[in-house]
């Protein structure tokens, strides 16, 4: 694809996210939509994102848990950007209003201490985190119903819109990484049970698969981003007056309000 297309097309898609609008999905109408040339989308949507004042705040993974895969109907576990103005404090309100048809998920993030540049193992990932949490990711996909193909769903930044992180912070080897309970509450009623050890078998898995991932595109991940390791369960569909709490073992409470 030309460099001027994937510019047009990154333009679409971030206008998409920042004006909240549905668009149509980009490989109907682009067969040469590969996986590569989707992430140089996402890259170059992102960019404008921080020419217009954000700061790249870390990287999210997403479909890394069976449940995801299936939810979406997707096999294999992509990439996104975090920036500045998705994070809210934990607890904050969010206006349903000014999302297009958001769903919600639970997770786990990583805080990086060092730098990490792949290729790295799962336990060479682990000794650039000093901290791990609870948290919660809103997802908004820009595609009419929620509905893409993985290259579009890299284009549109995988979903990425909020996200919120527990209070509570430990050092990865304090807590039973690999096998957290997580129950995400909506008005006090659990509606999704399930583990950290959902998300590819360990968290410390997902952390070494973006590492190494991004070093094929020549990225790494620097100290003092915040890395969301993937949903642990499906995603639920939030409407306005939704309390919503992901509880994970030994980490706590993550949670939103919708208005
Ligand atoms: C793509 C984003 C997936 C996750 O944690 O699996 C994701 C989507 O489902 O819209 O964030
Ligand atoms: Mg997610």
């Amino acid at each position: 694809m030309s460099p001027e297309n994937i510019q047009h097309l990154a333009a679409i898609v971030d206008g998409a996210a920042m004006n909240r609008t549905e668009i149509d999905q980009i490989a109907a109408t682009q067969p040469d939509l590969t996986m590569e040339v989707a992430y140089h989308i996402q890259a170059a949507s992102v960019k404008r994102r921080l020419e217009r004042g954000e700061r790249l705040i870390g990287m999210k993974m997403g479909l890394t848990s069976r449940a995801k895969m299936e939810q979406m109907g997707v096999h294999e576990p992509i990439f996104g950007r975090l920036t500045s103005t998705m994070l809210l404090s934990n607890g904050a309100t969010v206006e349903h209003s000014t999302l297009i048809h958001p769903r919600i998920e639970p997770e786990v993030a990583f805080l990086l201490e060092r730098d990490l540049t792949g290729p790295v193992t799962p336990a060479e990932a682990l000794q650039a985190v000093g901290g791990v949490c609870a948290a919660l990711e809103v997802i908004d996909s820009r595609y009419r119903d929620f509905k893409f193909t993985l290259p579009d769903v890299v284009a549109d930044n995988t979903s990425a819109v909020l996200f919120v992180l527990g209070d509570v912070v430990k050092p990865p080897h304090a807590v039973n990484l690999g096998n957290l309970g997580i129950v995400m509450e909506i008005n006090g009623t659990p509606v999704e049970i399930g583990s950290s050890a959902a998300i590819l078998d360990h968290p410390a898995r997902s952390l070494a698969a973006l590492a190494t991932m991004m070093a094929r595109r020549g990225e790494s991940l620097k100290a003092g981003q915040i890395v969301l390791a993937g949903g642990a369960t499906a995603a639920v569909a939030i409407k306005p007056g939704d309390h919503i709490r992901a509880l994970v073992d030994e980490l706590g409470v993550a949670e939103l309000r919708m208005i």
